[in-house]
């Protein structure tokens, strides 16, 4: 595995570097304080090539690579894991899979206005019966014609009221159990699309999270995503990609913490000196330094794994789940650095530590991710 970056991928990280702490680092806390999606930090994405970074330039992308695009989510989280979130799904789970499954027609409509950043993509899988258990779908999908007519509520969906685009999964034929599920490229103009209720949830405050529902829904027959009845497999081999950037955003949110503390170590004296020289810090510095590390390599390998068209499921499970349980012990740590001080807003300690916790739930618990694990070494 050679993970030497190119000239060109040391430019595209540098500069959302360079974005990510002037531009949206700046406005973490007044993101999470009022709950607010960063539109115009999505539009300055969008300028600056960052919403297509691993898809072709002939669809709109920026040619680049899985690696660099997890790369920038961790650098986008370490300064705003809201921020990290929306790129995240728009790729990973709805412009990604289109390039990669999609027929030439639907990377042409689709794809090419997803990697400008023109349009904000989403992924509705999950339903109020269909969370770790996915292929329990209730929604269903009936061909009328030349339109699939779909009827369900899909929830907890990220970038729920900006996204444009959406692949949906549905059940087409329930007798034939995660064989009978298809997915569907659906635009929140299609009639019976609707945007229900907005979670209000412990972090990530800035991210939108809302139900989607579908009453009576037409979805043109060429906005099926691969064969009908291979839904389930579409929607696995997202979530195999979309758990590498989770687990990036994790580390991102787990540097973030280890940045926060050294600083604030630094430069709190009690007993006549900065708690930084004290060994009981020194030591919760050192782990977190050292698990931030081992869970970047891990999420490294999983986006080379998948750029070199490698089995990925498996790196991918393990990524995620050890950068989520890293991200919540580093942020964790942090606030106990900070003392009282950490239980405040004053501090990003705290929010560091709401914003980790969802990563070891969505796109999969950690437990989903040692089933998966499991699964593929005791086959
Ligand atoms: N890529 C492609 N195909 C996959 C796959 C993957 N990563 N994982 C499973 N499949 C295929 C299997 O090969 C199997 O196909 P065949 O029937 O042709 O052999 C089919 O899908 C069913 O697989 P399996 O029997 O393992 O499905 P289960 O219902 O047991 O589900 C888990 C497996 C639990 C791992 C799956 O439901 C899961 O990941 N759940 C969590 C979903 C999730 O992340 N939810 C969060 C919502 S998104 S924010």
């Amino acid at each position: 595995m050679d993970l030497q970056l190119t000239e060109e991928q040391e430019l595209i990280i540098k500069m959302a570097r360079e974005f990510a702490e002037t531009e949206v680092g700046p406005k973490a806390a007044e993101v999470d304080k009022n709950h607010r999606f960063p539109e115009e930090t999505v539009a300055r994405m969008a300028e600056l090539g960052l919403m297509g970074i691993p898809i072709p330039e002939e669809y709109g992308g920026s040619g680049s690579d899985y690696l660099t695009y997890v790369m920038v989510v961790e650098e986008l989280a370490r300064a705003c894991a809201t921020t990290g979130v929306i790129l995240s799904v728009h790729m990973s789970v709805c412009t990604y899979p289109i390039f990669q499954l999609g027929s030439d027609d639907q990377k042409k409509k689709y794809v090419v206005p997803l990697a400008a950043g023109e349009k904000l993509g989403a992924f509705a899988l999950t339903e109020p019966g269909a969370g770790s258990d996915a292929a329990a779908q209730q929604t269903t999908a009936v061909l009328d014609g030349g339109h699939y007519v779909l009827n369900g509520t899909k929830c907890f969906i990220t970038n729920g009221a900006y996204a444009d685009v959406f692949i949906v999964a549905a059940m087409t034929d329930k007798s034939k159990g995660t064989k009978g599920i298809s997915t569907f490229i659906v635009e929140k103009g299609f009639p019976g699309f609707s945007v229900g209720q907005t979670e209000d949830k412990m972090g990530l405050k800035g991210s939108s999270t809302t139900e989607i529902i579908l009453k009576e829904c037409r979805v043109p027959v060429e906005n099926l995503l691969g064969k009908e009845g291979d839904g389930f497999k579409v929607a696995m081999a997202a979530l195999d990609g979309g758990r590498i950037s989770i687990a990036a955003q994790a580390v991102g949110i787990a540097q973030a913490s280890l940045d926060a503390s050294v600083a604030y170590a630094k430069e709190r004296k009690q007993f006549g000196k900065p708690i930084a020289s004290f060994q009981a810090i020194q030591f919760m510095i050192a782990e977190m330094a050292t698990k931030i590390e081992a869970a970047r390599g891990l999420v490294h390998r999983a986006a080379w794994l998948k750029d070199h068209h490698l089995p990925v499921t498996q790196t991918s499970a393990m990524a995620k789940y050890y950068a989520a349980e890293v991200a919540s012990w580093c942020s964790n740590r942090a606030v106990q650095i900070h003392g009282g001080a950490g239980y405040t807003t004053a501090y990003p300690a705290e929010r560091l530590m709401r914003d980790a916790k969802v990563t070891e739930i969505y796109e999969g618990t950690t437990e989903i991710q040692k089933m998966v694990i499991a699964g593929s070494l005791l086959r």
